[in-house]
């Protein structure tokens, strides 16, 4: 790294993560502050109104764990939506699937699309050009309102952290609209934040998803540069039999075409549940 490089950090509750790297992109979109550094240690990173979203060395940490539990659970997936995930990690997980025949992917900011295309092009690899995915420049909570009931196989939401602009994206009413607009045996996968540094949050996600569908499931791993590092998703779904089992045929060619996911990596860190948790969410004493 040469003598531009700068650290970045994101502040979180009086602690900092930082990387040291050059800014490549700095400006503001009508929604947010959007940053792309270039660094040694993680390639390009993605940081959206202060706060690390993603980035070339790490991001399978985060977006394969928040799609496999979901698609490699359901036997056949071909109708996927996606809200959020600007930086294509999601989409570009979702298209290991053979019978994914559309995604929706559903995003506020074309800035963070465009920046990413550009930019982030690790994530982009054949994602973007791939013509089942199917871009909506569009609030999420709009779109969910209006599509028809009982369409999609799976909906991943990829959020940032909850702030004004994603707030409505967190409540019980948006997840009633996503089991409304999914298929019955469907799956929803979430982003959960972390069980340390926004433990709020993360209990009032699992705690919303509980009230709306009848299972829900939380597993838990690690981001690198995510505040405190420990992350979670949280899966939830109204279908009665097996939930997160592997059942999809591709299973075993995609657990070999993953830098991190496997079957047992999942089965491990869906028992990760810190005991903090647990007793705040059933009032164990
Ligand atoms: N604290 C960061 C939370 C961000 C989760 N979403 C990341 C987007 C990656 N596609």
């Amino acid at each position: 790294m040469n003598e531009n490089s700068i650290w970045i950090d994101e502040v979180h509750k009086e602690s900092r993560y930082g990387l040291k790297g050059k800014i490549i992109v700095k400006k503001d979109s009508p929604y947010q502050e959007i940053i792309i550094l270039e660094t040694n240690n993680y390639g390009k990173a993605l940081m959206l109104d202060g706060c690390w979203m993603t980035s070339d060395k790490e991001e399978k940490y985060y977006h394969e764990c928040l799609v496999h539990p979901a698609l490699s659970s359901l036997e056949k997936v071909t109708r996927v939506l996606i809200i959020g995930g600007g930086d294509g990690g999601t989409a570009q997980e979702c298209l290991k699937y053979k019978t994914v025949k559309n995604i929706d992917l559903v995003e506020i900011d074309e800035e963070v699309i465009r920046l990413s295309r550009k930019y982030l092009t690790k994530l982009g690899t054949n994602t973007w050009e791939d013509n089942r995915l199917n871009i909506h420049i569009s609030d999420g909570l709009e779109w969910v309102k209006k599509m028809q009931d009982n369409y999609y196989n799976v909906i991943l939401i990829d959020l940032s952290d909850p702030s004004e602009l994603s707030e409505s994206l967190f409540s019980e009413n948006f997840y009633r609209e996503c089991k409304r607009i999914m298929k019955h045996d469907g799956i929803l996968g979430t982003q959960s934040e972390s069980p340390e540094s926004f433990q709020e949050f993360h209990l009032n996600i699992i705690q919303s998803l509980k009230n709306t569908f009848i299972k829900v499931e939380t597993m838990y791993s690690f981001v690198p540069f995510y505040p405190s590092g420990i992350w979670s998703w949280t899966f939830a779904s109204d279908n009665e039999k097996e939930f997160l089992q592997g059942k999809n045929k591709e299973v075993i060619s995609i657990e070999q075409n993953c830098e991190i996911w496997n079957l047992n990596y999942q089965l491990g860190a869906l028992k990760m549940m810190p005991n903090k948790i647990n007793k705040a969410l059933y009032k164990k004493n």
